[in-house]
């Protein structure tokens, strides 16, 4: 890896990313049923109708993993806790869920490894999802209680913490593409999960003030949106795809209202009274974080329901999820929310990595294009640094081969292997060239 950590400020973080339910084991200890085990159980939704119940059974194994993390030389940790195993049934808690998570929190400290939570990466307890789940407004303050349940335990001892990952995916990828559980295919589901997404991230950022607690985020995906061809439609829907994807939760978050071209289609959809819960939505935080991993083109679909538009196969060479490689994406993403949205505020990059088939061999596994897509869009970031966007650290996705949701275990995203027949971990060359890249320091 030609990238040294000394190429960057001596304070700028270096972490891995995961979560829960793609790592932990849900089947193991105590943990509730969730919704993606009920979107997996129905045929024809997940590839294979693989689930999480053992995943890479880091519920056991947690220890080993962060051996990992530590002995790359990494700085953090992004992790989820999971609202089911803290709360089985979604609103009562489980002693075994917490003391999981606090196991967890003083094992990273111990290994001088920062923790990084983030509240909800996914996996809803299905008790909450057969009562409407984040179409239902009561979610708002369910999400409340589960903040101040897991938090009230381990808050004290967090680097971070972000309330919800990636609003887009909660609401659009699961309740108007039905790709995600819980599966739906409804603009008035989706607007209302945008709505009610937005007002349970300020509920929990709320309760964490008053615990007493600092650093709190909000974590949001961008692709870049490029119109497939140059005519004026094309140029239109990508706008639109812009505002929906990219804009429209940065919008709510810091700007109190949601983009023009947005509202136009969710406004008959929105709950009542909408207006008045921006008070909350709006409850500063301390730093945001980017998701980035491709661009999308975009061209007009007048067969589809608004939006109407469709995603075209662009040109650059993609990864194995059939994502473009568009290093310059993430460069534009840090200038433009920083100008936009964040002005002097701490920006991570709180996800980037890429898929890839990655075979063992003979006991190892080479993975060149990983190492090369993270020195692209590190040389990304950096670039937007030397133009005074405040980024302050780079989270990779992920460090171990996990549960691609609806794809199975098939996209490989790790800086370690994972058998999953053995459940044996094995360090790819990705992770050995991080490490020298880390120790270039010492
Ligand atoms: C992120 N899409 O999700 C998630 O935070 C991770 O859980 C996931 O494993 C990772 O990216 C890789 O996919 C996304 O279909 C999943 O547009 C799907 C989409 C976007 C983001």
């Amino acid at each position: 890896m030609p990238f040294k950590r000394t190429d960057f400020p001596k304070d700028f973080l270096f972490g891995v990313a995961t979560s829960s339910y793609q790592i932990e084991g849900h089947g193991f200890g105590q943990a509730g049923r969730t919704h993606w085990d009920d979107f997996a159980a129905t045929p024809g939704n997940v590839v294979r109708a693989e689930n999480g119940a053992t995943a890479c059974d880091h519920y056991h194994r947690f220890e080993e993993d962060l051996d990992l993390i530590a002995g790359a030389g990494l700085d953090c940790y992004r992790f989820s806790t999971s609202w089911a195993r803290v709360m089985p049934d979604g609103r009562t808690p489980s002693q075994e869920g917490l003391d999981f998570y606090d196991r967890l929190t003083d094992a990273m400290l111990e290994r001088g490894i920062k923790p990084a939570a983030t509240l909800y990466h996914w996996e809803l307890p299905s008790d909450l999802a057969d009562l409407g789940g984040w179409r239902n407004r009561d979610i708002a303050k369910w999400f409340g209680d589960y903040t101040e349940t897991i938090m009230g335990r381990i808050g004290d001892r967090m680097y971070s913490v972000a309330p919800i990952n990636e609003p887009w995916c909660v609401s659009w990828l699961s309740h108007f593409h039905g790709h995600h559980a819980p599966g739906l295919r409804d603009i008035r589901a989706t607007a209302r999960a945008i709505h009610h997404i937005l007002l349970a991230h300020g509920t929990a950022i709320q309760t964490m003030r008053s615990l007493g607690m600092d650093n709190l985020g909000g974590v949001f995906n961008m692709e870049w949106s490029t119109p497939a061809d140059d005519s004026a439609e094309a140029i239109e829907k990508a706008a639109l795809y812009d505002e929906i994807y990219n804009h429209c939760f940065l919008s709510g978050v810091f700007k109190g209202r949601y983009p023009e071209r947005v509202m136009a289609g969710i406004a008959p959809h929105l709950p009542q009274g909408w207006q008045d819960d921006f008070d909350v939505i709006t409850t500063p935080l301390d730093w945001v974080g980017v998701n980035y991993y491709t661009r999308k083109l975009i061209a007009p679909d007048p067969t589809e329901p608004w939006p109407s538009l469709k995603e075209v196969t662009g040109p650059l060479p993609k990864t194995f999820m059939d994502w473009e490689i568009y290093p310059e994406g993430l460069y534009k993403f840090l200038k433009r929310t920083a100008q936009d949205y964040t002005g002097d505020l701490p920006i991570f990059v709180t996800e980037n990595g890429m898929a890839a088939p990655d075979v063992l061999t003979n006991g190892t596994c080479d993975d060149p294009d990983r190492i090369a897509f993270v020195e692209a869009h590190l040389a990304q970031v950096q670039r937007a640094m030397a133009e005074g966007v405040p980024v302050n650290g780079y989270y990779l996705w992920s460090l171990l081969d996990n549960y691609e949701w609806a794809l199975g275990y098939e996209k490989r995203f790790g800086l370690v292997h994972v058998d999953f027949e053995t459940l044996e971990r094995t360090p790819k060359s990705s992770y050995h060239a991080i490490k020298q890249a880390l120790g270039a320091l010492t």
